[in-house]
């Protein structure tokens, strides 16, 4: 902690300790530096010591979370990337900006939050995957990643680039974060800044940087306790779902395996694996393809005697090792940027947000991909360091990604529009993480996104930490709707559906009343 020789005060709330004599012609709020992954899980996170991270630890991710706050209840409106960033952008949940699927829009005539911390004084700066159809708005600079992005030798947009995008040599992660710094290096110093670094990574299909293809190739990663869950109890959303590792996972798109017969495997007979490296320049290609054709004889070879068994687990190995790989370099980059904000002395006056814009599942369940309200994808990471806060602290407040707007609004000391029902942080901040009184009881969740890619249904619910109430249903009618009621206490993994057991009626009729009364209180209509 720094010893407080000078106060000022941020917004309505928080106190930034400056040591006496250094950086005295320094702007007076707090400069905001917002990291969000794109699918990063909080289980491939080592602060948040879960068996997987253990094995792939994320040694500067950690650093922030020593300095500053590990959430452990953190949760998003709508577990999908559009949704999440339109979210990120207006304060607004999904139904108030029309960004309810991944491929609607966005309301336009909204005003998004870096606007007003543009008007009030800051520098915005938006660097990398933007993923929404209108053009980036409220920032001095941008330099935003094509729709998903890409890994290798990706294209960005600038202002300067008349609208179109440019391929950059290197890799997404590496670029973002020297964009990121970049940035940094050229903003007006007399003022405060709002930077927003925003990752591909670690997006589908996994694409690793040359340098960590074989990085933990000998690793056994531990399934989780729910891989061979057999759904028993939940109702068709959880059956029919198309995110199984086992038979929804592609042999070639996602898991690289070049050599493998399409044919003796339906889900890969939609997948182009080309066009996910078609932006490798020749050698890199080449050496992509030697390195995995080398990893893969070993399987090819095994694979006609493998039981199915052997065959799942073989797949969840590939793709846990894949994707920690690509985390292994949004770590790389997290260090980088902490390092410069440490050596510019950015550290007193800067708070910094690590999240990613939903959760991921990997293999809980048997699945990959998030869209449920089960905790993996409604949960996301979190770590907010505060400048004079202690470190090493965990908060289990529950907060959702509603709250970044107000909070950054706060620390900008501009007021909260009305329409907004997420709340700023900040006070959680001031309270080493405990709630503070009259702080929310329950969180509202949401998902639209109902398509055949990963079919999952229509489903909204509420949640209060312990219980869980989910109301799935059909937004073409042919299919009943119906309910699922969890107690994440007795049941963490959410395997025990409650929602028939008589014990549980006054608790599932008060859920009940609750979820219509929140659908009323912020306008949703369709359920
Ligand atoms: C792509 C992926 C899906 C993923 C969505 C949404 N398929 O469509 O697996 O769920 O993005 O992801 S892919 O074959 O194109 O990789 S999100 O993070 O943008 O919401
Ligand atoms: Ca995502």
């Amino acid at each position: 902690m720094l010893s407080c020789t000078s106060g000022v005060a941020i917004g309505s709330a928080l106190t930034v300790c400056i040591p006496a004599g250094i950086h005295a012609d320094r702007p007076k709020q707090m400069n905001i530096v917002y990291i969000m992954c794109d699918d990063h899980s909080f289980q491939t996170i080592s602060a948040y010591q879960h068996p997987l991270s253990r094995l792939a630890p994320t040694p500067n991710i950690d650093r922030l979370a020593r300095m500053g706050i590990r959430f452990d209840r953190a949760y998003v409106e709508n577990s999908l990337s559009t949704p999440s960033r339109a979210c990120l952008m207006t304060g607004l949940y999904s139904h108030q900006n029309g960004q309810t699927m991944l491929d609607n829009a966005i309301d336009t005539t909204i005003t998004f939050i870096p606007e007003l911390l543009q008007a009030s004084g800051y520098q915005t700066a938006m660097i990398g995957k933007w993923h929404m159809r209108c053009e980036p708005r409220g920032f001095d600079d941008y330099r935003v990643l094509s729709n998903q992005g890409e890994y290798y030798n990706p294209r960005f947009k600038t202002p300067d680039t008349q609208g179109r995008y440019l391929r950059q040599k290197g890799y997404a992660t590496e670029l973002i974060a020297d964009y990121a710094i970049d940035f940094m290096e050229k903003r007006d110093k007399n003022r405060p800044f709002l930077l927003y670094v925003h990752h591909k990574a670690p997006h589908r299909p996994w694409l690793p940087p040359m340098k960590y293809l074989d990085l933990y190739e000998d690793v056994d990663f531990p399934l989780p306790e729910t891989f061979y869950d057999d759904y028993d109890s939940r109702g068709a959303a959880a059956r029919d779902q198309r995110m199984r590792i086992d038979s929804d996972m592609s042999m070639i798109y996602d898991l690289k395996v070049y050599g493998y017969d399409s044919t003796l495997y339906d889900c890969d007979r939609f997948k182009n694996w080309k066009g996910s490296l078609s932006n490798f320049t020749q050698d890199e290609r080449r050496a992509w393809i030697a390195a995995y054709d080398r990893k893969n004889e070993a399987f090819l070879r095994a694979s006609e005697s493998m039981t199915h068994d052997e065959f799942v687990r073989w797949k969840f190995q590939r793709y846990i090792k894949d994707y920690v790989r690509v985390i292994k370099s949004v770590d790389d980059s997290v260090g980088r940027l902490l390092d410069y904000l440490e050596s510019n002395h950015l550290m007193d006056n800067t708070l910094i947000v690590y999240t990613s814009d939903q959760g991921f599942y990997m293999g809980e369940h048997g699945w990959f991909d998030k869209r449920f309200m089960y905790e993996e994808s409604f949960r996301t990471p979190l770590i907010i360091y505060v400048p004079g806060g202690k470190g090493g602290l965990t908060s289990d407040a529950l907060v959702q990604n509603l709250d970044f707007g107000p909070t950054f609004l706060d620390i900008a000391g501009v007021p909260q529009p009305e329409n907004m029902y997420g709340r700023s942080i900040l006070p959680v901040l001031r309270r080493e993480g405990r709630e503070p009184r009259r702080w929310r009881k329950t969180l509202y969740y949401h998902f639209y996104d109902h398509t055949p890619e990963h079919n999952v249904m229509r489903h909204d619910g509420i949640f209060d930490k312990r219980y869980k109430f989910i109301h799935f249903y059909d937004e073409t009618g042919n299919k009943p709707s119906y309910e699922e009621f969890f107690d994440l206490q007795t049941d963490p993994n959410e395997l025990k559906n409650l929602i028939d057991d008589p014990k549980y009626r006054r608790l599932t009729d008060k859920f009940r009343k609750a979820l219509d009364a929140t659908r009323k209180d912020i306008g949703v209509t369709e359920f």
